[in-house]
């Protein structure tokens, strides 16, 4: 069976864009893979995390994806960190992958910025444990959104590399999936750049913890341009704002974009705006008060982590003891 891993990570502030582009994608893809769903919290300490807020991030990620849909009874959800698989094979995978290749990394050098200096090695090598993570099941497929394309092709070429260096057919070439309408939503408060959960601004992004009225508040005063709605797909071109609104209604509706600017088209923003605020809270408001029960169980959630880390570990171990034995290490 083809099988699925995707991750997300528990730095807090889970958003729209964290939903629609990977998390309500994940609950789809439930009915046709094998699916493995982790909480990458070894990928959230390559920026500094205060470990209480870690803990509580870790437990609130996971009560969001079982709230959203995951099933965590069916499919496989843990925490990487409790799996020791990703480490092991993200080292050796540090001794495949070139440097070259990750000087290459737009996510790095947006995340480093100017300090680069003073960015972790953690940070530098997250490609590699990107590729631990997907390559420790033999994953087929990613579901990931745009942001992260770059670093899936980095995957293939270090299973590519690994199979060539060994002269093996061992890892698969996983392949993206990039799903859905809104494989990258964007700020509420500039709409070229993506929404983000390390954005200083809160109206930036709709957090998955917000309550009706601070959805209705961020809605309202999202960025727009002073022209009416277009009638078509095409006058959304250039206008980058009116765009990721559109997007989001279509996205949270399952309504073609054409649809929906026949109706609103020719229209000012502000009655679109309580259009979508109605749709967003619809949409959200079950999900954060399933989230909102399960994260008061913490008893539930380290239980079904810690459930879910025994079945991991139980695909990872015999695919990093075989890859131990390709290296020309010893096994125990
Ligand atoms: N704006 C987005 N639109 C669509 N998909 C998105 N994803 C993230 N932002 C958007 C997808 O969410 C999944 C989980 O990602 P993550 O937990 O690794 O989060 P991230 O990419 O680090 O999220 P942020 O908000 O972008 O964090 P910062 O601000 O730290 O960079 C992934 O599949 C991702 O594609």
């Amino acid at each position: 069976m083809e099988r699925i891993f995707s991750g997300a990570q528990p730095t807090g502030n889970l958003h729209l864009g964290n939903y629609l582009g990977a998390i309500r994608n994940w609950v789809t893809l439930q009915k046709d893979f094998e699916c493995i769903f982790c909480v990458v919290d070894l990928h959230a300490i390559t920026v500094w995390q205060n470990p209480q807020e870690l803990r509580s991030n870790i437990r609130e990620l996971a009560a969001s994806m079982i709230a959203s849909g995951v099933d965590p009874e069916k499919h496989v959800l843990f925490n990487q960190s409790q799996v020791s698989a990703h480490a092991e094979l993200a080292w050796i995978f540090n001794c495949v992958a070139r440097l070259g290749w990750l000087n290459r990394m737009t996510q790095f050098k947006e995340k480093a910025g100017k300090h680069r200096e003073n960015a972790s090695l953690g940070l530098y090598a997250y490609p590699s444990l990107m590729a631990a993570d997907i390559l420790a099941y033999k994953a087929t497929h990613v579901p990931v959104g745009e942001d992260q394309k770059q670093h899936l092709e980095l995957t293939r070429d270090i299973a590519a590399k690994f199979n060539n260096d060994f002269e093996v057919d061992f890892f698969p070439q996983p392949e993206p999936l990039i799903l859905g309408p809104a494989t990258r939503v964007m700020s509420l408060r500039d709409g070229t750049k993506k929404m983000s959960k390390s954005d200083s601004s809160d109206m930036s992004r709709i957090n998955m913890t917000d309550d009706a009225d601070t959805l209705a508040k961020k809605i309202r005063k999202a960025k727009t341009d002073a022209e009416p709605l277009p009638s078509e797909a095409a006058g959304l071109e250039g206008r980058p704002e009116a765009k990721n609104l559109i997007t989001i209604y279509a996205a949270l509706t399952d309504i073609p974009v054409a649809d929906i600017l026949a109706e609103h088209g020719g229209t000012q923003f502000s009655g679109f705006k309580q259009a979508l605020t109605d749709v967003v809270v619809e949409k959200l408001a079950p999900i954060t008060s399933e989230m909102t029960r399960l994260k008061a169980d913490n008893a539930y959630i380290d239980a079904t982590l810690a459930k879910g880390a025994d079945r991991a570990d139980a695909i990872a171990q015999p695919i990093l003891r075989e890859v131990k034995e390709i290296v020309g290490f010893l096994n125990r």
